[in-house]
C-alpha cells in the first residue's frame, strides 16, 4: 500500500493544550506521525510519497470562506497583541447571545472554536494545508493512479482490495464548516470525499473509526445524501465533542438517513465494538459506496490515555480484514491514537491486514 507523508506535519507544533485546567504538551505532537512513518518503513508495507499541492478550491468547496481565512491569519494578528501564549479562545457566542463575527482576534477565535484545548500556533495553518493536501493526493492517486497512468480503480473494482494510506497530520474529523477544535483544523477526510464526488464519483461512505466522533465530518455532510457517514465513538454523555454524536442524529433534508452513530459506552470492548462496526459496514454495502474513506484514529486502544475503550493490537488486524472484506477501494486518512509507543503497530496493523 502507498502511502502519502508530508514532512510539513512538524509545523504543526503547538507549546499548549488546555487539558484537566493545565496548560500541558500537547497529545497531538509530532512524534505521532514520526512512529507511524517509522511503522511504515519497518513493515514495508509500501513505498511513501510527498503530497502534491491542490490550493485551497477544494477546502473552500466545503468549508466557509471566513474561517478559511481566520486559520490563515490567526497566529499573526494574536502576534500582533502583547499575548505570550498561543492561540487559545476565551470566550464564545453562547446561548442567546449575538452570532456576529468581532474584530479583534480574541473575539474572532471564540466564534469559530467548537473547544478550547486546541491551541492554534506559529506554523499551523501550514502545516493544516500540507495535511489536507495529503489527503488529496491519496484520493487522486486511488482514483487516478500514479504517474505511470495506471489507475488504480480499476484493478480495484476487480480485487476489491487497494487502498491507499494518507498520513495526515494534523488531524480532521472534528473540523467542521466553519470550526476548529479537537486538535483538528481542517477536514481532511471531508476535503477529500467531496474531491471524490467533483471527479466522477456518485456515492462516498466515510466510516469513522476514530474514537471520537467526527461531528465536523457529520456536520459538512449532514444536508447531503451522496455522502454516506457512519461513526463509533465514545459515548459522548462522556466523551468528547460531547456536543454532538447521539444515536438520534441520522441527517437532516434530503441528507435524512446518511449518517449513523454508533455511541459505546465507558470500558467497550473489540467484541462489542465489532458488532457495530459489522451493522456499519452492511449499511456502507447496501447504501452502494463506490468509494470509502476511512477516518482511521486508532485512540480506542486499550492503553490510549484520553480514550475509554478496550481494543488490543491485535484487534485492529480484524478491523482491517473486515473492511477489505467491503471490496470498495479505500482511502485510509489519519485521525487519532495519542498512545505514542504503540500507535505505528496499531495504524499499521490495520493497513497490512487490509491488504492481506
Ligand atoms: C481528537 B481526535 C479530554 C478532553 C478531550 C480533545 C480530544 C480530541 C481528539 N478530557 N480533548 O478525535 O483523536
Ligand atoms: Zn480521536
Amino acid at each position: 500500500m502507498i502511502t502519502i507523508y508530508s514532512e510539513k506535519h512538524r509545523l504543526r507544533d503547538a507549546k499548549t493544550e488546555l487539558f484537566g485546567g493545565l496548560l500541558v504538551p500537547p497529545y497531538e505532537s509530532p512524534s505521532r506521525a514520526d512512529i507511524v512513518l517509522a511503522r511504515v518503513n519497518s513493515k514495508k508495507l509500501g513505498e511513501v510519497i510527498a503530497p502534491r499541492e491542490f490550493g485551497l478550491e477544494p477546502v473552500l468547496a466545503l468549508h466557509d470562506a471566513g474561517f478559511v481565512e481566520f486559520l490563515r491569519v490567526a497566529w499573526d494578528e494574536w502576534s500582533q497583541t502583547e499575548y505570550e501564549g498561543e492561540v487559545i479562545p476565551t470566550c464564545w457566542p453562547a446561548r442567546r447571545m449575538s452570532q456576529r463575527i468581532p474584530d479583534f482576534i480574541d473575539g474572532k477565535v471564540g466564534y469559530y472554536a467548537l473547544s478550547s484545548e486546541t491551541s492554534i500556533s506559529k506554523g499551523t495553518w501550514e502545516a493544516a494545508i500540507a495535511s489536507k493536501d495529503v489527503a488529496l493526493t491519496g484520493a487522486e492517486l486511488l482514483l487516478n493512479g500514479d504517474q505511470t497512468g495506471t489507475s488504480l480503480l480499476a484493478p480495484l473494482k476487480a480485487s476489491g482490495v487497494k487502498g491507499v494510506f494518507s498520513l495526515c497530520r494534523p488531524p480532521g474529523h472534528h473540523a467542521a464548516f466553519d470550526m476548529f477544535g479537537g486538535y483538528c483544523f481542517l477536514n481532511n477526510a471531508a476535503i477529500a470525499a467531496q474531491w471524490f464526488r467533483d471527479n466522477g464519483i456518485e456515492r462516498v461512505a466515510i466510516l469513522d473509526v476514530d474514537f471520537h466522533h467526527g461531528n465536523g465530518t457529520q456536520d459538512i455532510f449532514y444536508e447531503r445524501e451522496e455522502v454516506l457517514y457512519l461513526s463509533l465513538h465514545g459515548d459522548p454523555r462522556d466523551a468528547f465533542p460531547h456536543f454532538s454524536g447521539y444515536s438520534d442524529e441520522t441527517g437532516q433534508a434530503a441528507g435524512e438517513g446518511t449518517t449513523f452513530n454508533c455511541p459505546l459506552p465507558r470500558g467497550t470492548q473489540f467484541k462489542t465494538w465489532c458488532d457495530k462496526l459489522k451493522e456499519c459496514l452492511t449499511k456502507i454495502d447496501q447504501f452502494g459506496a463506490e468509494v470509502l474513506v476511512v477516518s482511521l484514529g486508532v485512540d480506542t486502544f486499550e492503553k490510549d490515555p484520553i480514550s475509554f475503550f478496550k481494543l488490543k493490537s491485535d484487534d485492529f488486524l480484524s478491523i482491517g480484514k473486515l473492511i477489505a472484506d467491503l471490496k470498495r477501494p479505500t482511502l485510509f486518512v489519519m485521525e487519532g491514537g495519542y498512545d505514542i509507543k504503540e500507535l505505528g503497530i496499531n495504524v499499521v496493523n490495520v493497513l497490512q491486514a487490509f491488504e492481506g
